[in-house]
């Protein structure tokens, strides 16, 4: 957990240090945090084995930002970040929340009207106080409303990938209790939402009143609801609730499909195994007063005439009838992938090289990656121009034949992630792009256009015959900003007509496509690569949330491209757009 902390604290210094506008520092802490948030290893013993030189091997991490972690290991505190604090006493991770507030905009709430969260905001902001600021108006101020609107209206909720690691310490915590038989989620975390409400457990145990004690004692509880004997309920430190329940062997099966939900589809069945003379509850199926299935979901869906499903589709959208007539999809698994198509470098806003990219997604088991930068017009990331483009793929050859030469049939490809301007042109011209292996177009401002204005620039980038696939197509980061108005059947029929990929980005707050999207496109006969969009070494692990978001879009092994192997891929990309699928 003291990486967690670490990386929380390196990311406020960061958002501090931006605003104090210092150059360098804020992006150094802000990649060393990423970098602490997903080692693998506890700081502690890292630090314990090597001291301050292990400190510094880790990726991002130097010797300035080692010493700072050694003082936190050795004082629990870091004096710089107090000195910060102490300064401006804000909460900037909530204030920077906000669609369109940015560290400039925080310093100036602060200073000039003593700003320092959200309520603040929007008090200031209803009571018309930010207009009259420096370089605000009664634009800016509608907008800041607007955006706390929906903020708050998406903030019940908790990102998945936030949830899941705790989750599964709190599991894997209990399932080790004397007793406790059997530990599986339930609700919305097992059908792997993008966001989850609370999280749900459910144990067979043969000591219910000690899992229940211990339970409601986690170091992580920070208020109790409920305690009973089958059930007890919790308001965890990171503000979401957790519910455990107690139940029998024999109705597990029956519970856990009870309670993984989603209601609608328990409400489908329901009626079912009422049309079937049956009654189903959290406790079994029953005829009569017989259970005559309950201990595992298997036999509950067999005997109702279904095929067992996997949870990512239990939403009442036709997973039932497919049950029916056993045509559910075969969906898309984590190992089915061979590569991933869109990979940022320290040639722009990246952390690691192309080469450390490379060795990690080797080990991940991949068989190729795509190297995709940014491109010039997205300026704050050192976006490349073509020169650069070309230089980078001088390089990525070298790097191929080193590899070659090693005995390793890893390849690396070239490309970007070109950015979509305004009226859909590119900012990289055709010339070098037809140079590229693979590249992805991205749109990454101007969100607010009309419906038809946006769509009508996105298709111009699917048009391009030297677009490969469209990255993230439509902008949206869960909770923060919404998607852009896009005519996605419009969207849709033309990536299909033209053969342009749409990505499924696997980074966790993005999950772009989304299910639904993803499951119309393949409808449309669209096909999909789900990859990071990794700026960093760690960023690659996150695959298995596009996995997931793709999973509950239906999306199939076959619909996917980077589950090709490499010679398949190749042969994929020769191809021209329009005959690939
Ligand atoms: P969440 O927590 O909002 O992310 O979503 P869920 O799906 O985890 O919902 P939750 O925690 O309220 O309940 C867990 C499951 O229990 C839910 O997916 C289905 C089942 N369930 C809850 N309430 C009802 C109900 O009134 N009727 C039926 N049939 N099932 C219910
Ligand atoms: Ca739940
Ligand atoms: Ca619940
Ligand atoms: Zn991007």
């Amino acid at each position: 957990m003291t990486n967690q902390e670490l990386a929380k604290i390196f990311f406020e210094m960061a958002e501090l240090l931006e605003m104090e506008e210092v150059e360098f520092k804020p992006r150094a802490y802000e990649k060393a945090g990423h970098s602490l948030e997903v080692l693998e290893e506890d700081i502690n013993l890292f630090y314990k084995k090597g001291g301050i030189k292990a400190l510094e091997s880790i990726p991002a991490v130097g010797r300035g930002i080692a010493e700072r972690i050694e003082e936190y290991l050795k004082t629990g505190k870091i004096k710089d970040y107090e000195k910060l604090k102490k300064k401006t006493p804000i909460n900037i991770f909530e204030l920077s929340a906000i669609e369109g507030v940015g560290p400039k905009i925080i310093k100036v709430l602060y200073k000039k009207l003593g700003i320092k969260n959200i309520k603040d905001l929007e008090k200031s902001a209803k009571a018309g106080k930010l207009r009259n600021l420096p370089r605000f108006g009664e634009k800016l101020e509608q907008k800041i409303l607007k955006s706390i609107k929906f903020y708050k209206k998406s903030h019940q909720r908790f990102i998945l990938s936030d949830v899941l690691p705790l989750a599964e310490s709190i599991g894997s915590r209990l399932s080790k209790i004397k007793g406790v038989q059997k530990l599986e989620f339930a609700g919305s975390l097992r059908r792997r939402m993008e966001t989850i409400g609370d999280i749900d457990i459910l144990i067979v145990s043969d000591n219910p009143k000690t899992a229940m004690k211990i339970f409601v004692e986690m170091p992580e509880v920070e208020y109790i609801h409920a305690k009973g004997l089958t059930k007890s309920s919790v308001r965890l430190n990171t503000g979401i609730d957790a519910d455990l329940r107690i139940v029998p062997e024999q109705s597990f099966g029956a519970a856990w499909q009870y309670f993984t939900g989603n209601k609608d589809h328990n409400i489908a069945l329901r009626k079912i195994a009422m049309r079937n003379d049956y009654k189903l509850n959290e406790y079994a199926l029953f005829k009569g007063k017989k259970q005559i299935a309950g201990r595992t979901e298997e036999e509950i869906y067999k005997k109702l005439g279904l095929e067992w499903m996997p949870p990512e589709i239990r939403e009442n959208q036709g997973e039932i009838e497919a049950g029916q007539t056993k045509t559910l999809p075969n969906l898309i698994k984590i190992s089915n992938l061979k590569g991933d198509l869109q990979v940022q470098t320290n040639w722009t806003d990246g952390a690691n090289s192309i080469e450390e990219m490379a060795k990690e997604a080797e080990k991940l088991g991949y068989e190729y990656i795509v190297i995709t930068d940014h491109t010039r017009s997205l300026a704050m990331t050192g976006g490349l121009d073509e020169k650069k483009l070309l230089r980078q793929s001088k390089e990525i050859e070298k790097i191929n034949k080193i590899l070659n030469v090693s005995g390793s049939r890893f390849h690396v490809f070239t490309g970007a992630e070109v950015n979509i301007l305004k009226d859909g042109s590119l900012d990289i011209k055709d010339e070098v792009l037809g140079k590229l292996d693979f590249v992805g177009a991205a749109i990454h401002s101007n969100f607010h256009l009309s419906k038809k204005e946006q769509t009508k620039r996105l298709i111009k980038a699917i048009e391009n015959p030297n677009i490969d696939i469209i990255f993230h197509p439509t902008t949206r980061v869960i909770q923060k900003r919404p998607e852009i108005e896009l005519d996605m059947e419009e969207i849709f029929k033309q990536a299909k007509k033209t053969g342009t990929l749409l990505e499924i980005n696997a980074y966790p707050d993005r999950l772009d496509l989304k299910d639904e999207y993803a499951r119309r496109a393949k409808e449309m006969g669209v096909k999909f690569a789900i990859n990071t969009d990794a700026h960093s070494i760690s960023h690659l692990h996150l695959m298995e949330h596009g996995i997931f978001q793709a999973r509950r879009g239906w999306v199939e092994k076959d619909d996917v491209i980077n589950t090709y192997p490499l010679s398949k891929f190749l042969e994929f990309i020769k191809k021209p757009k329009n005959k690939r699928f």
